[in-house]
């Protein structure tokens, strides 16, 4: 951006103020590896939405200038500040990490405004197509051997690099293509890894935002946004994993989930009344398929007002959730932003009482339609309206709901999008619509993760569609309108790895496919490609053919069973996964390049995926296929099913008929198992099992009530196994809080 000639800075502690001939920017250390980077174009008080606190701690730096450029010398960085605020990073030896590109856009116009409008005539649709400059802007170079990874959930493939995105939450019930530019979620970081180093930006703007990795030109990459400021953090670290770390620290982490969160969830939107319910929650008992939760889409409520019940199909309310609650299923609910403009409804009543719902630039209320019809539109940027928000959650609390499944949150509207000037607010600050758009359902979920906790005493499990960075403080996701077809399978594993190393640990698809029909071998594949997913759910829409297993047939009924099942063995190694996040910031789910980045065979390895650091899963998303070629990495590996022993660094065939997943796990793993129960709570977990391959090994291992935040005054255990060359186990005790197992027992794999 065009700011002229540096003429002078000011240092005052972590912050660097510099005046330029035409403008003014700022530096601001974090931590000696976190850096941000600021033009205020917009706005001089810059607040991030996901970013809270002050992240800053102490870090030592020196600044010279000369005649024209700053250098910055830092403790794990040095930075290079030029004209026009032109930044490089170098690391510790002089190496350049990244830096500005030096030119100007050449933005390709492929097509002409006529050709356009003939393509719109049939429908066509046009991603991407036309390059513009944005407002705010920022080229930076690419090198030959850069990958770009996160971006939360964006189609296609793992490695960004050559495609183009947009982050503007978008509701879109069509297929999700591999060149669509922005799906539901807005999460502006990514992560660089070069041929010998790695970096992440953050780009903290909730602006429409833009970003071409390589696209229009394989010399630079840009990031461009339509208003707000320029303001972006540097994330350093000597790896993939650290620079997570650093992301998580800056934007927080995932919190412990509840256990039973973790198991098996069944869904769909068609679930028409009690007897639905019911039908799905006994088949899944009687046919023996473990599930925590038959969960309720928007048929549930009266007339689709949030907060209500539909009494005439779902029964008196609180009934079939008590019956339910004694076997073992809890109940989650499906809640929508958009509120029933209707004179009589509390909800409405009290929003248009105190004034919490978005208005017009007149002041009056916006009304757009949604599935209530006329709808409002809750202010949540507000805190007041967020209390009030959370506050409503205790009509649904009351009658024993344990979990709230947030949709529609982009904000969706059926009568065109909301216009540019509606005016919302953050915190105490008008705005308007271009500002909060993208933030608007981490609002939301901030309200509802504070109710659910206020009124259940529990770890709340909020699933949200839409989110920005930092939701994931509050809430889970899943990948929203996905379709019963083998592509939409296959984007599953780069999809949840990507929205991992965005910080997103808990989430997951719809298991079966939403849209469309699926079928038993395309239904039996998912759940194997899905049993790891950290968020675990089978959802469909209405009028699509059923998807509870045993609708198919008996094959499939088993099939299916047996990989829930494996998913109750591995839960304990799937908890622990989710409290090591608390520390490192690290998803469940990883693309293999995040543990082997200097492996080439991995940094496009698009149909695998590692499980922490000790599975690994290369599942079969082909049609028709019953054998897949596997990447092993480095190390040595045991074929989970057969015990059969593969060194790493080579391709493997392995045979895998329907009902095979391919899964490894590493030489000297300790893996915790559980016993398979219907739900969880079914049983005491009084007996764990270890799960050891040949070589020594060390683990440690992580138990608690699995529900509340008793665990934060010590009521937790933690284990250290260690096994030695002769596959020995001793057990130390780290930390001694909760009651322990009553019986620990070796099992072993080869
Ligand atoms: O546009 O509540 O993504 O999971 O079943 C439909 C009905 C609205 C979209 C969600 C989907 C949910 C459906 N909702």
């Amino acid at each position: 951006m065009k700011l002229g000639k540096i003429k002078n800075f000011n240092v005052e502690g972590n912050k660097l103020g510099i005046e330029y001939a035409g403008g003014k920017a700022n530096i601001n250390f974090i931590s000696d590896e976190i850096v941000r980077f600021e033009i205020p174009c917009k706005s001089e008080n810059y607040e991030s939405v996901a970013v809270e606190g002050d992240k800053a701690v102490s870090c030592d730096y020196e600044v010279k200038k000369d005649a024209d450029d700053l250098h910055i010398t830092g403790k794990k960085i040095d930075i290079k500040v030029s004209s026009d605020f032109s930044i490089t990073i170098l690391d510790k030896t002089g190496k350049v990490i990244v830096s500005d590109y030096q030119g100007e856009r050449t933005i390709p116009v492929t097509i002409s405004e006529k050709s356009l409008k003939q393509l719109g005539d049939e429908g066509h649709e046009v991603f991407g197509a036309i390059g513009k400059n944005h407002k705010v802007q920022d080229l930076k170079k690419i090198d030959k051997d850069d990958c770009f990874y996160g971006l939360g959930d964006k189609t296609g493939y793992l490695n960004k690099r050559e495609y183009y995105f947009e982050n503007w939450n978008s509701d879109i019930p069509q297929a999700h293509t591999e060149n669509m530019p922005s799906l539901y979620k807005s999460i502006p970081f990514f992560i660089c890894k070069k041929k010998d180093s790695v970096y992440g930006l953050f780009y903290d703007n909730t602006y429409h935002g833009y970003f071409d990795f390589g696209k229009e030109n394989s010399e630079y990459f840009v990031y461009g946004a339509d208003d707000g400021n320029l303001n972006y953090y540097f994330l350093y670290g000597e790896s993939m994993a650290e620079v997570i770390k650093n992301y998580t620290y800056l934007t927080g982490r995932t919190p412990l989930p509840q256990l039973w969160t973790l198991g098996y969830h069944q869904c769909r939107w068609g679930y028409e009344s009690a007897k639905d319910i019911r039908d799905v929650a006994y088949g899944m008992r009687e046919r023996r398929i473990p599930c925590e939760s038959v969960q309720y889409d928007i048929d549930y409520m009266d007339k689709f007002k949030v907060f209500t019940w539909d009494e005439d199909y779902y029964e008196e309310k609180g009934k079939l959730i008590k019956e339910l609650s004694g076997k073992g299923f809890k109940p989650v609910v499906i809640i929508d932003p958009g509120t029933k403009k209707e004179d009589g409804y509390f909800m409405y009543d009290e929003g248009v009482e105190n004034s919490y719902f978005a208005t017009n630039p007149d002041g009056s209320i916006y009304v757009n339609k949604v599935w209530p019809g006329d709808s409002t539109f809750p202010d949540f940027g507000r805190e007041e309206v967020r209390k009030w928000w959370a506050e409503s959650h205790k009509n649904l609390t009351d009658m024993g709901v344990m979990a709230i499944w947030n949709d529609m949150n982009e904000p969706a509207s059926f009568e065109g999008p909301l216009p540019d000037d509606v005016v919302f607010h953050i915190g105490d600050r008008k705005t308007d619509h271009r500002e909060v758009h993208n933030v608007y359902a981490h609002f939301m979920d901030i309200g509802t993760f504070n109710g659910m906790k206020k009124f259940t005493g529990r770890r709340p499990l909020v699933i949200t569609r839409a989110c920005y960075s930092g939701t994931q403080k509050y809430a889970a996701v899943w990948t929203g309108d996905n379709q019963s077809i083998w592509p939409h399978l296959q984007m599953l594993i780069p999809q949840l790895c990507n929205l991992g190393m965005s910080g997103f640990a808990l989430a997951g698809t719809d298991i079966g496919g939403f849209g469309g029909n699926t079928n038993s071998e395309l239904l039996c594949r998912w759940i194997e490609a899905a049993v790891f997913s950290p968020f675990f759910r089978n959802h469909t829409a209405k009028a699509t053919r059923a998807q509870e297993p045993w609708k198919f047939n008996d094959e499939t009924t088993d099939i299916y069973r047996k990989y829930v099942e494996l998913r109750y063995k591995f839960l304990p190694y799937i908890y622990d996964l989710f409290y090591q996040c608390q520390e490192t910031g690290l998803p469940i789910m990883r693309p293999l390049v995040l543990h082997y980045e200097d492996d080439e065979n991995v940094f496009n390895l698009n149909d695998e995926f590692l499980v922490g650091e000790n599975i690994l899963v290369s599942p079969v998303v082909v049609q028709g296929a019953t054998k897949k070629m596997v990447y092993l990495p480095e190390g040595t590996w045991y074929d989970y099913w057969t015990g059969e022993k593969h060194e790493g660094k080579q391709y493997i065939i392995k045979d895998a008929p329907l009902g095979v997943c391919p899964i490894y796990i590493k030489g000297g793993s300790i893996i915790p198992t559980y016993e398979t129960v219907q739900y969880v709570g079914e049983k005491p977990y009084d007996k764990l099992e270890l799960l050891v391959t040949p070589g020594a090994g060390k683990y440690v291992h992580y138990q608690d009530n699995g529900e509340d935040y008793k665990y934060l005054e010590g009521e937790y255990n933690l284990y250290e196994f260690e096994t030695d060359e002769n596959g020995k186990l001793s057990t130390k005790m780290l930390h001694e809080g909760y009651e322990k197992y009553d019986q620990i027992n070796v099992n072993s794999l080869a």
